[in-house]
């Protein structure tokens, strides 16, 4: 490995690998801290007036040490759960009912692997190698979104996924696109428009199933039921439990708490679940006219925490479907590696 000086801090060091194919940049294996006590007071006053003035940070920018690892935890954990969360829905694509359905969901699964490569590129100007990302998710070292733990039995599960996951993460998107470091909003932006088409296509989906057959909206009916408690999940811990919200706020990558992003998801959607005829599988949930606020039973925490560190129903499926995908793109990868083979002779 060949190391070559950097214009950005001295803490972080630039490096170049021939045998990381996609990236490399500044490395972020020194990034150990926790805190921001070592970081030159002057730099810390002046990044922070930047981010309170509403500009973006960029990747040759100076930037607290603790600020470069939480971003590369959360973009690199978000670029996991598009391209984990493809999967679900990706194996409905041959059981789709019908030929319109089945095109477009095959765009939208092709949609969420390229946020994630949107992603990984995001988190690749933190100094963080792509191949070192894609290891940590299939070792089991880097989280990615619960939601996508759960099994998709019948075709109404693919359209709350569609519909109500894509609605989750356009509210937590379209808020953090507004954030502070330009990649990742950019990065954002354009999810944000494509992720729109996608609630579109799933809310059609969900109102075909809502004005069908009886035994259509038993089975949308169903699968709400198993994902209400997943979808409560998704936005993260209670603010009385998050780790990280309060460093990520004071910076302005999270522009809003898990629980205020709940809350917006709730006033969106359930009144649009409910105007279906959909029944929503929590005895407390309701509008709190005094607060303004949704009230509802505090989800299971034991349980997303077993899901998000493994113990879901599909993890080690999920795992290896990405294992393999990653060993049978091993050819493709080396061959790039070798420009000297500018060709490859036919087989026949
Ligand atoms: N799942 O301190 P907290 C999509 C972890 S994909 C798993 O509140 P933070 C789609 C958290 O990482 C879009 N883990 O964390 C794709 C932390 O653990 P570590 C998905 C979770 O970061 C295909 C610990 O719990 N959206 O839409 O302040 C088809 C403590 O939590 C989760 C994103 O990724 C979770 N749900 O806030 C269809 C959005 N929640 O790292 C659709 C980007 C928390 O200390 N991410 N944890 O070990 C975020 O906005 C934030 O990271 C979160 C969590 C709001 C998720």
């Amino acid at each position: 490995m060949q190391t070559a000086p950097t214009s950005l801090s001295n803490s972080v060091l630039l490096y170049f690998n021939p045998e990381i194919m996609y990236g490399g940049g500044n490395t972020f294996e020194g990034v150990k801290t926790d805190s921001v006590a070592q970081e030159d007071p002057i730099l810390l006053a002046a990044f922070e007036a930047r981010i309170a003035r509403g500009e973006k940070i960029e990747p040759t920018d100076w930037m607290p040490q603790l600020y470069r690892k939480q971003l590369i935890r959360m973009i690199e954990q978000h670029a996991h759960s598009e391209i984990i969360g493809a999967l679900p829905e990706g194996t409905w694509i041959t059981r789709a009912p019908g030929f319109k359905r089945k095109m477009s969901l095959m765009a939208k699964v092709q949609d969420e692997v390229g946020h994630a490569q949107l992603l990984y590129s995001a988190a690749e100007t933190l100094g963080k190698p792509r191949e070192q990302m894609i290891d940590d998710l299939i070792n089991g070292k880097s989280k990615y979104s619960n939601i996508f733990n759960y099994p998709t039995f019948t075709w109404a599960d693919c359209c709350f996924i569609s519909w109500l996951v894509d609605a989750g993460a356009i509210v937590n998107q379209l808020a953090n696109a507004k954030g502070s470091y330009g990649p990742y909003c950019r990065a954002l932006d354009r999810i944000c428009a494509e992720e729109s088409f996608h609630l579109k296509y799933g809310h059609h989906c969900v109102i075909y199933l809502a004005s069908g057959t009886q035994k259509q909206r038993d089975m949308f009916q169903d699968a709400l039921n198993r994902w209400w408690p997943p979808m409560m999940h998704f936005f993260g811990p209670s603010d009385k439990i998050s780790t990280h919200t309060e460093v990520l706020m004071r910076w302005k990558v999270k522009m809003g708490t898990n629980d205020d992003m709940r809350n917006q998801f709730l006033d969106m959607y359930v009144p649009k679940i409910w105007e279906l005829g959909f029944t929503i599988p929590d005895p407390l949930l309701k509008k709190n006219s005094e607060t303004g606020k949704w009230d509802y039973t505090e989800p299971d925490w034991e349980e997303f925490k077993r899901v998000i560190n493994g113990d879901g129903p599909c993890n080690k499926e999920r795992l290896e479907v990405r294992r393999i995908a990653e060993e049978r793109g091993r050819w493709v990868r080396e061959a790039l590696k070798t420009p000297s083979t500018s060709y490859v002779m036919p087989l026949a």
